[in-house]
């Protein structure tokens, strides 16, 4: 891997994905995209793992995809290149994924954040879609992402003015989980992911589905899936666990089985 780096913490149940190029405010190029892709891959098939948390560094999350790529692309090559591929890998993905953003998460970075399942910020963090300034618009999710999570006209305000907002107004509206001082965002984070991976993985992703689903189908299909996923979690020892340890005083301990 060349612009991210992956390690592990918590029993190696925690993964943890840094994107590493910062002299360009960690902007997200092709092979970059593919990295996180592919160790996405990787890792939701890693038992050991049960929470991966995205990061760049205190200056920048991502400042968006790379527009130097991008510059003298014609609708072929951009087609040619199949960028969306790698995009659908990361929502594809089971597991919890936390965003940790500090400074600039912008266009693509902005939409990376949002693919993710939940985003705890340093009081630095900036989020934004500016791509009209450079005569685009958001491509990766970004116009449907935002309007979901912070409403109609505070989205079309972003959106059509390419302006950022602060942390402050991300929470207010409910861009993000948290706030946290730049020196603790990634331990916030990872106290985050670490409480998660405490729990059976097994809950843990099919809730993650069912809360995912709820943003593409009608209310009842919604519920009939959720139901059939509550009903699949009785097959688990995880569930046996879990209730047993209740009544039993005890902690529990899952095994993701
Ligand atoms: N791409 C390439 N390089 C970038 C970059 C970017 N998005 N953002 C920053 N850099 C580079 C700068 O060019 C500079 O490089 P050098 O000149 O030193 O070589 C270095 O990072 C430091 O940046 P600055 O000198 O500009 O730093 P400042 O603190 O002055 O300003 C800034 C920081 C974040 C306000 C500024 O860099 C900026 O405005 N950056 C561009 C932000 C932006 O417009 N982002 C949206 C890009 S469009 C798709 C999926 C996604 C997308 C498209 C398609 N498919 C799946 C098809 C997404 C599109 C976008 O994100």
């Amino acid at each position: 891997m060349e612009f991210i780096k992956v390690t592990k913490a918590y029993q190696k149940h925690i993964a943890l994905i840094q994107l590493n190029r910062p002299k360009e405010l960690n902007a997200l190029n092709i092979q970059l995209m593919e990295e996180i892709s592919e160790s996405l891959k990787e890792l939701d098939k890693d038992d050991e793992v049960r929470v991966v948390v995205i990061t760049g560094n205190e200056r920048a999350f991502a400042a968006g995809a790379d527009i130097k790529q991008m510059a003298g692309k014609q609708t072929i090559d951009m087609w040619k290149e199949d960028r969306f591929t790698t995009w659908d890998q990361i929502n594809k993905t089971k597991k919890p994924i936390i965003a940790a953003v500090s400074g600039f998460a912008l266009g693509g970075g902005c939409e990376l954040a949002m693919t993710c399942d939940m985003i705890v910020a340093s009081e630095t963090a900036q989020f934004g879609q500016p791509e009209i300034k450079i005569g685009v618009m958001p491509g990766a999710g970004g116009t449907q992402r935002l309007t979901k999570a912070i409403g109609k006209v505070k989205s079309m305000e972003l959106v059509l003015t390419g302006k950022f907002i602060n942390a402050e107004e991300a929470l207010h509206y409910g861009l993000i989980n948290k706030i946290v001082p730049v020196e603790l965002y990634m331990e916030e984070a990872l106290k985050l992911a670490k409480e998660i991976a405490s729990m059976s993985p097994l809950a843990v992703q099919m809730a993650k589905e069912s809360v995912k689903r709820s943003f593409e189908v009608p209310l009842d299909e919604g519920l009939q899936f959720e139901r059939k996923n509550f009903y699949m979690l009785f097959s688990s020892e995880d569930q046996k666990e879990g209730m047993n340890a209740f009544v039993e005083k005890r902690r529990a301990d899952f095994k993701g089985k």
